[in-house]
């Protein structure tokens, strides 16, 4: 039996045949009448209490199984704990359906409790915010019945703005009392708008003349490729690996999903780092994909002011990263590096490109017999790297972490990180619910991040040990280990304390407390005896999620880093 609200029930029955099937419910009695409805509608419902980490954990969800997932909360300040999650999937971009239940709008503001003024509250964050009216059952009024078509549209907005910009959208809920009167046996057969957006547009994409002078007049054409999906990556790799083939410098990051088969520059950071030569400036970029983390390709394009950037945007957004923005081509990226590669076949000189490749094999040379001293975050990075493999998705945190994996390489496992905000707020979560979406799991974090979100433990996944296994490599080098390599800041003597929050928390009461494996391991001796138990099928598959944690001095990680860069300078 259904709640008897009939703004809920049309929510529900939009959602069903939209095959928005997974819903992360979180506590309260406001939300009481839709978290009864999902359930009972045989919604696929996750439990977490804390509303921060319920939205990162729909986000590791959408992320895992490729698709939107919806987050449903109570009133009141619950609302606002959805932010962080919110502006990751508005930068990220994912596609996240925030569902919030009110009191009548009539309420807001009065002291009734649990209120403020929940409809516009994530204002620019979210694609599209809707509030629903709230219809009654009877059809035989003009007035509710021209609500209930009121209430319908408004909920088909909200999932076409979803996936029109693959994006955060709200619908807020006003739901009046009575509360809990479960009586209603059927779902309402509602009207859905499909989008078919994809198909007419990009079905013929093709240069126009003039972006085919513009790209035949430049000898040398880079190509940088920030986050992307593992599927979009999969559907890029053999354009890829054609347009490096023509001469085209195609540099991505460990977050591309792109691997070096396809003829991808991966190390450009550590090139960049090692030479300034302006015989690897660009005449043309084309930017396709998220967000790129270094920050030395940004400051290299920034100075180097290239003739063209093309910017390649799904969703035409500007983003004129490099301050030399000439074109905004709102298209898929496959769309357009198919397109690029038709036209410039063999027609682009293989110079430019092999001086890039050059370099990185150069470079490649010298990290490959870079010798880790000691016990340090990228040393135990590096030992991991036999456990990066096909099945198994890794997660990356921000801050050092994922700095390190560019670095050293994510071998073949799909790479995910919350690269929209780079917040340190939601990695556990969005572990945990990628885990939850059916794929087993690595999180690898900073200590901060990890006691940060502690909460996306606090989940019934986690708890249950229902489902894929997740494991958590935990980098506690006491404090943010990110301060130490930011040139300039050693000069406070406030940086350790109160910049990098440094910190002398351990992991195990918070493992013990939520039914976690866990080990710690402070120096390479104890660190090899953990790592093959650690990984081992039947510790895993004991403890479902299982916590490694690698105590390291932030001063050996701060010289092993500099060390490793050194290592490069010609
Ligand atoms: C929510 C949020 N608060 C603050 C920051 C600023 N910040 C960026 S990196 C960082 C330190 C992270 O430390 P840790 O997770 O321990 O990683 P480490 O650098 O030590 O590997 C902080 C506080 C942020 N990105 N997000």
């Amino acid at each position: 039996m259904f709640s008897d609200k009939r703004n809920i029930l049309q929510l529900v029955s939009l959602m069903r045949k939209d095959c928005i099937d997974h819903v992360v419910l979180c506590p309260g009695s406001r939300n009481a009448p839709l978290v009864h409805t999902f359930v009972d509608a045989g919604f696929h419902c996750h439990e977490v209490t804390d509303e921060r980490s319920a939205g990162f954990f729909a986000l590791g969800l959408a992320e895992c199984l490729d698709r939107p997932v919806a987050v449903c909360c109570t009133s009141g300040s619950a609302v606002l704990d959805l932010l962080p999650a919110v502006s990751e999937a508005y930068y990220h971009p994912l596609p996240l359906l925030v569902i919030t239940a009110d009191r009548p709008e009539r309420w807001v503001g009065q002291m009734d409790g649990q209120t403020l003024p929940q409809f516009g509250a994530f204002g620019r964050l979210v694609r599209h915010a809707v509030q629903l009216p709230e219809p009654s059952w009877n059809d035989d009024d003009a007035v509710n019945a021209e609500e209930v078509w009121h209430c319908n549209r408004l909920i088909n907005e909200a999932l076409a703005e979803m996936k029109r910009w693959n994006g955060p959208v709200h619908i807020n809920v006003p739901i009046s009392e009575p509360l809990f009167n479960f009586t209603r046996t059927e779902l309402p057969d509602e009207r859905i708008v499909r989008l078919s957006k994809y198909a007419c547009c990009y079905s013929d994409f093709a240069l126009s003349e003039e972006m085919k002078d513009e790209l035949s007049a430049c000898r040398r054409v880079m190509i940088v490729v920030g986050q992307l999906t593992p599927a979009e990556a999969r559907r890029l790799s053999p354009l890829v690996k054609r347009l490096s083939g023509c001469g085209c410098v195609v540099v991505a990051e460990v977050l591309s999903n792109l691997h070096s088969e396809t003829g991808v520059i991966g190390n450009f950071d550590e090139i960049l780092y090692a030479v300034h030569d302006d015989a690897l400036n660009p005449e043309l970029v084309i930017t396709v994909g998220g967000h790129v983390v270094s920050k030395r390709i940004r400051r290299m394009l920034r100075q180097c002011r290239p003739l063209k950037h093309w910017h390649v945007s799904e969703y035409g957004e500007m983003a004129d990263l490099f301050m030399s923005m000439t074109r905004l081509v709102e298209c898929r990226p496959s769309d357009m590096l198919g397109a690029v590669a038709e036209v410039l076949a063999d027609s682009v000189s293989m110079d430019y490109a092999d001086r890039w490749h050059r370099e990185s094999d150069i470079v490649a040379e010298t990290t490959g017999i870079y010798k880790f001293e000691g016990f340090t975050d990228l040393s135990v990075l590096n030992a991991l790297k036999p456990y990066f493999v096909d099945e198994i998705a890794v997660q990356a945190a921000n801050s050092s972490v994922v700095r390190n994996l560019q670095l050293l390489g994510a071998g073949r496992s799909d790479v995910y990180c919350n690269r929209g905000v780079n917040g340190i707020d939601g990695s556990v979560s969005t572990a945990s619910g990628f885990a939850a979406g059916g794929r087993d799991t690595i999180l690898l974090t900073g200590d901060l991040s990890f006691f940060y979100d502690q909460n996306g433990l606090w989940n019934n996944f986690v708890h249950s040990g229902d489902g894929a296994l997740l494991t958590i490599v935990l980098f506690n080098n006491g404090g943010g280990q990110i301060f130490r390599n930011l040139p300039g800041l050693e000069k406070s003597p406030y940086r350790n304390r109160y910049v990098a929050a440094g910190h002398v928390t351990h992991a195990e009461g918070i493992a013990n407390d939520n039914g976690c494996g866990y080990m710690r391991a402070e120096n390479a001796d104890e660190f090899a005896l953990c790592l093959k138990r650690f990984f081992a099928d039947d510790y895993c598959r004991e403890c479902r999620t299982a916590i490694l944690e690698v105590v390291t001095d932030a001063g050996d990680n701060e010289r092993e880093y500099k060390n490793y860069y050194h290592k490069l300078k010609r």
